[in-house]
Formats: structure tokens, C-alpha cells, sequence
């Protein structure tokens, strides 16, 4: 299977995140995407494809902030990576902010996903990686992978979180809506829900939304993934939450696939995307189901049953140390 990686997705380093109270070691960290380089031979640079395919996908404004936000956390001052801490939750206004404590709030949605100088590129890669494995797939491959570090699926049309900036499956769903591909679905399965994905294809019924994932009721993040979330407007029925309980090991993981599986057949989906998280591993530090090594390649087996050509993009998956085994067992799968 061809694999994409570019080199400039590592530069997004930062150093710590607020987790539960404090500061502790960023979890989502370069040596992610070494780990799955060395378990997969190494990975293609993709082609740069350009910046339209994410301004495609994301608002102007928002993106401006990612390319800036660092610069003007150090023009402020302030020491290590630019962290935001106030939210418009009430009274929203279309305000031209410039302090970037009010810009970072404006343009995300938790505190633990921290900006650096090198977070623009990165993510851009990453998109890009995303954008490469899409086209192979367009151009007649079964299946493509994206190593995708930054992972996407957290982030909206215009905001961060959840350790993304770019939503990179969202990316890749839209370019292949322009480039001609009538309808196209994003199976997500990662451990979090991509509220991100759900979002920026809430109302389109062109593009359908599949997620196994903790159940909000316990588990970030929080406020969306609940079954009763199903679109709305043109997209009233394509978007399918299947929370799961904390505990969740392959058998019922395994049949809530099949479900969304089913529904994206029943969609007519001509082209799929996969976030796949490898955060739904037993022993992942910050989750909490226990699939195991040997489950990966059954479910990768059952999406390619369905035998669309299939761009899978990385998601999540936090132990590092068993992070390139659980992805190349998933990728044996097709
Ligand atoms: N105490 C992805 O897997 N932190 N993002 C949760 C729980 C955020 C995960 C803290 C987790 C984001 C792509
Ligand atoms: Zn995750």
C-alpha cells in the first residue's frame, strides 16, 4: 500500500499540554510518527498540492491565526507555547479581535492543544500527506495511508483542539467531492469522537459522517458524539454516532463497525476515508477500551469488504511504544 509522510510534521513539538489539572508531557508527540515510519519501511513526501484544498475545508481567518498565533505570543512576552485560557462562550460577536489571548480563544475550543512557531507547516504537511494518499486512491489505488501527525479530526471549519489543527480527513473528503466524486463517507475510529468531522459536514448530504467512539457522557469530548446527533438540513441522517462504553474490547467494537459500515453502503459512498486512531489499544495511556494488536487487522479486513477505494488517514494513538505495531497490523488488514 503506498504510505505518505513529509518530514516537516514533526516540527510541531510543543512541550506540554494542560491535562487534568496540570501541566504534564504533550501526548501527541513527533516521535509518534517516527515510531509508525520505522513499524511501516518508511513513507513517500507527498507533492505539494497547494493551500486550496484546506482553504476548501477552513475559514480564512481561522487559518491566518495558526500561521500567526506563536509570533504573537512571543511579541507578547510570553514565555513556551501559546496556550489559550478565556472562551466567547457568551456573546459571541463578530469582533476584530488582536490580542492574541482573545485570538486563541476565538479560534479554539479546549486548552491542550498548545501553538508553535512550527505548527502552520506541519499541519500543512500533514494535509498535504492526506491530499497525496486521495489522489492515489482517485487514480485507481485500492487503499492509500496518510501518516497524518498532526492528527485532524478535533478540529473544525474554525477552530483547534483535541491536538489538531487541520482536519485532515475532512480535507481529504472534499477534495474528493471536487474532484468529482458524487458522494464520499469518512468511517472515524478513534477512541474520541471527530467533532471536528461532524461538524464541518453537519449539514451536507453529500458527505457522510460514521463514528465509533467513547461515550461523551465520560470521555472528551464531551459535548459531542451522543447518538441522538444525526445532521441537520441537507444533512439530517448523514451523520451516525455510535458511542461505546469505557471497557469496549473487538466483539461489540467489531459489531458497531458493521453498523456504520452498513450505512455507508446504504449512503452509496463512492470513495471512504478512515480516521483511525490507534488510541482504542488496551494499554493507550489516555483511553480506555481494550482492542488488542491482533483485533486491528480483523477490522481493517471488514472496511475492505466493502471494497471502496478507501484513504486511510492517522488519527490518535498515544503508546508510543506499541503505536507502529497496532498501525501496521491495522494497515495488513486490507
Ligand atoms: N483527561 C486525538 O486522539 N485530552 N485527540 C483529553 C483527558 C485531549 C485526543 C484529556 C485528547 C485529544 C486526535
Ligand atoms: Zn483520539
Amino acid at each position: 500500500m503506498r504510505r505518505f509522510y513529509s518530514p516537516v510534521q514533526a516540527g510541531h513539538a510543543p512541550m506540554h499540554e494542560l491535562h487534568n489539572g496540570a501541566f504534564t508531557d504533550y501526548a501527541e508527540k513527533p516521535s509518534r510518527a517516527q515510531a509508525i515510519l520505522d513499524a511501516i519501511g518508511g513513507a513517500e513526501q507527498p507533492h505539494d498540492h497547494g493551500v486550496g484544498a484546506i482553504e476548501a475545508v477552513h475559514d480564512a481567518g481561522y487559518l491566518a491565526f495558526l500561521r500567526d498565533a506563536a509570533r504573537l505570543w512571543e511579541e507578547a512576552g510570553r514565555p513556551g507555547q501559546a496556550i489559550p485560557y478565556a472562551f466567547p462562550i457568551v456573546g459571541r460577536r463578530p469582533l476584530a479581535l488582536s490580542r492574541i489571548d482573545a485570538l486563541l480563544g476565538r479560534y479554539s475550543f479546549d486548552a491542550t492543544t498548545p501553538l508553535t512557531r512550527e505548527t502552520w507547516r506541519a499541519g500543512y504537511g500533514s494535509a498535504q500527506s492526506a491530499l497525496a494518499a486521495t489522489q492515489a486512491v482517485l487514480g485507481g489505488e485500492r487503499a492509500a495511508f496518510a501518516l497524518c501527525r498532526p492528527p485532524g479530526h478535533h478540529a473544525g471549519r474554525d477552530y483547534c483542539g483535541g491536538y489538531c489543527h487541520i482536519n485532515v480527513a475532512a480535507v481529504a473528503a472534499q477534495a474528493a467531492r471536487d474532484a468529482g466524486v458524487a458522494r464520499v463517507a469518512v468511517l472515524d475510529i478513534d477512541y474520541h469522537h471527530g467533532n471536528g468531522t461532524q461538524d464541518i459536514f453537519w449539514q451536507r448530504g453529500d458527505v457522510f459522517y460514521a463514528s465509533l467512539h467513547a461515550d461523551p457522557a465520560t470521555d472528551y469530548p464531551f459535548f459531542w458524539g451522543h447518538a441522538d446527533e444525526v445532521g441537520e438540513d441537507e444533512g439530517h441522517g448523514a451523520t451516525l454516532n455510535l458511542p461505546l462504553p469505557q471497557g469496549t474490547r473487538i466483539d461489540a467494537f467489531r459489531a458497531a463497525q458493521a453498523t456504520a459500515l452498513a450505512a455507508i453502503a446504504r449512503f452509496g459512498a463512492q470513495l471512504l476515508v478512515v480516521s483511525f486512531g490507534a488510541d482504542t489499544w488496551e494499554g493507550d495511556p489516555i483511553s480506555r477500551f481494550r482492542l488488542t494488536t491482533d483485533d486491528y487487522p480483523l477490522l481493517a479486513a471488514d472496511i475492505a469488504a466493502l471494497g471502496m477505494p478507501t484513504a486511510i488517514v492517522m488519527e490518535g494513538g498515544y503508546a508510543i511504544d506499541a503505536l507502529g505495531t497496532n498501525v501496521t497490523a491495522f494497515l495488513s488488514g486490507f
